[in-house]
């Protein structure tokens, strides 16, 4: 091998091991050393590096008998005490993915609070009484985010994609709230604004404030925002990013999971996914890196599985397809396929630069034919242009791949198009509640 393999995988394996070559007389240490990596794979990723001798040929003998060891518990930080003044009304719980805590929990909290559920797609916590889906829409409109600023966040597991979210965290805080971090991989306080680590067990004596027109205020907005959102999203006569979105999130069976790529897939579900969009996906500075494998490895397990990905993120991991059609996986794979990376068209350079530089630079088209691609991998394959056609698209066992065409700029309108819907419902509902 050319590259060092000790230590390969850095800080994301828990553990690592690097025995070299074995050789007979060790024959005794071997047990111990798979029972040690068995222990700590089960807290996380491990590297156990095992070198052989060549002609890399031989035969193996019985294994021993098995026996049993008490399992290493996970590694965890110790949780902070609760800090006391958290019995507030204006409170909020933000759920994310990999958060560890049981939706019962979430719900409790809710019950015993009354502060709504800000859940991100990734949490599969949506259907939770005091649920709220459209937070993106809610907070773009600057009367319903400066009216709700909160004084206590409890946040669980891992930070939703929304910018919006994030500054209005950081905005609250700044202002005095106190952010409460429970569950998710790790110590999670990306803006160094996290008060207190603490067990959701912990914070269930909170009992909130007895005012319950804050989850009133919350709910009511969320349900005009995805009103809004839905009507909206009807006014398009081509099917639009948002809506490949909200059908998928609407119309795929329960059965079926998700996985969601970067940029725009894992946005849109959760910004216009609405209250039956749960997904998986890959987080972080190599998010579109094997977002097909993922959601094979998904399939692997018997689960079927659909993914939600760009064009950029198909191709990069097309090779994921090979062989699949010989193999009994259901998995789904549908393509938004906006010809380059769609979260680039929203930067301020998409106007400031010429248009062929922006191209070269920043939306990197590719030209690729997405179904001719796919059916070159002997894949059933199709375009889908309609609601009508992706809806019956999603009904059907994989593999298959389908691709929808889009286009970045109009992507671009048709966002603001849904801020704007959702601004006017809600300064309507406004009125409303005043004249009320
Ligand atoms: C391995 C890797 N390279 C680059 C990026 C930066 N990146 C994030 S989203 C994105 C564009 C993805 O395009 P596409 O898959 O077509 O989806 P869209 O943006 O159109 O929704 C890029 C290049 C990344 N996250 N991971």
């Amino acid at each position: 091998q050319t590259i060092d393999q000790i230590d390969l995988y850095g800080k994301h394996v828990v553990w690592s091991r690097d025995p070299g070559v074995a050789e007979p007389g060790e024959r005794s240490l071997w047990r111990e050393l798979a029972d040690d990596t068995m222990a700590h794979a089960r807290t996380g990723p491990v590297q156990l590096n095992l070198a052989f001798r060549e002609p890399l040929m031989g035969v193996s003998g019985a294994l021993p008998d098995a026996v049993d060891r008490p399992l290493l518990a996970p590694p965890s930080r110790r949780p902070d005490a609760v800090p006391p003044d958290l019995d507030r009304a204006r409170g909020v719980i933000l759920v994310g993915g990999r958060s560890g805590v049981d939706p019962v929990d979430v719900a409790a909290l809710h019950h015993a609070t009354g502060w709504p559920i800000i859940a991100d797609p990734m949490s599969a916590m949506r259907q939770l009484p005091g649920a709220v889906a459209t937070a993106d829409s809610l907070l773009r409109h600057d009367g319903f985010a400066d009216a709700h600023l909160p004084d206590v966040i409890v946040r669980i597991g891992r930070p939703a994609a929304s910018k919006v979210l994030a500054q209005w965290t950081a905005r609250a805080t700044a202002a005095g709230a106190q952010l409460i971090q429970v569950g998710g991989p790790g110590v999670i306080d990306p803006d160094h604004n996290v008060a207190a680590i603490c067990s959701i067990a912990a914070l269930l004596g909170l009992s909130g404030g007895s005012d319950r027109s804050w989850a009133e205020s919350w709910a009511g907005a969320d349900r005009v925002a995805d009103a809004a959102i839905v009507d909206a999203l009807a006014e398009f006569d081509e099917l639009t990013e948002p809506g490949v979105a909200r059908t998928v999130a609407d119309h795929l069976a329960d059965g079926v999971d998700l996985v969601v790529s970067s940029s725009m897939p894992v946005r849109d579900l959760e910004w216009f996914g609405g209250s039956r969009a749960r997904a998986f996906a890959n987080r972080g500075a190599n998010g579109i890196d094997g977002v097909v494998s993922t959601a094979l490895g998904r399939a692997l397990t018997g689960t079927p599985t659909c993914v939600l990905i760009g064009d950029l993120a198909f191709v990069h991991d097309s090779n994921a397809l090979i062989g699949l059609s010989a193999r009994a996986v259901d998995l789904r794979v549908v393509v938004v396929d906006n010809d380059g990376g769609g979260i680039f068209s929203f930067l301020p350079q998409a106007a400031e630069l010429q248009a062929d530089r922006f191209e070269l630079l920043f939306g990197t088209p590719l030209g690729v034919d997405v179904v001719a691609l796919a059916t070159s991998y002997g894949l059933e394959s199709r375009t889908v242009q309609s609601v009508d056609e992706l809806v019956e698209q999603l009904a059907m066992p994989g593999p298959w791949v389908c691709c929808v065409p889009t286009d970045r700029r109009h992507n671009v309108d048709v966002h603001a198009a849904l801020h704007r819907a959702v601004a006017g419902s809600l300064d309507a509902h406004d009125e409303r509640s005043d004249q009320g």
